[in-house]
């Protein structure tokens, strides 16, 4: 995204190796124009910096934070903790676990302290964006025209789906 143009949403993910599964939600936000800036924020190798990033969202522009991390996935819930800004979790597929693990991690936050969080991998990126682009519709006609026009392609593809003839 330009750099000349403020961001409205937060991008940020625990490592470049979740950038394979976090670039399904930059896509998307493109698709949308709407201005995002990702970076990579690691809650155990980075800590600083998270809660740096956490304390200046807001009066950067941050209206939402999609936050993408595997295994022991702090950093969401770490975010929502140090910002008033919605965070949307991705839980990005693990080696071992497959993602079972950051799933859990970032889906089981304690009463108080909310996670919107996605599914496993890219869907869940795509999802994220999506569902940050819908609240940031609600106060936006233009982009709330975009995410109708979105779905009504989305709603006409699915009906012209055909399957082949049975065997
Ligand atoms: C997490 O550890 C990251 O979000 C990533 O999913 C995982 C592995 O990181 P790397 O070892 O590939 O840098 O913090």
């Amino acid at each position: 995204m330009s750099d000349n143009i403020k961001p409205v949403v937060g991008v940020i993910m625990g490592s470049s190796s979740d950038w394979e599964v976090m670039q399904h939600a930059t896509r998307m936000l493109e698709e949308f124009g709407v201005p995002y800036q990702a970076q990579v924020i690691s809650a155990h190798r980075m800590p600083h910096d998270m809660v740096a990033y956490g304390a200046r969202a807001y009066n950067d522009g941050i209206r939402a934070i999609i936050a993408g991390a595997g295994g022991a996935a702090h950093l969401p819930g770490m975010m929502a903790a140090l910002t008033e800004v919605p965070v949307f979790g991705v839980p990005v597929p693990s080696r071992y676990l497959k993602g079972e693990d950051s799933l859990l991690s970032i889906v089981q936050m304690p009463k108080g302290v909310p996670v919107a969080t996605f599914a496993i991998g890219e869907a869940g990126a795509a999802n994220a964006a999506l569902h940050a682009i819908a609240t940031l519709a609600m106060t936006n006609p233009q982009l709330r025209e975009k995410l109708l026009a979105f779905r009504e392609k989305q709603t006409a593809a699915a009906r012209a789906m055909t399957l082949p003839p049975s065997a």
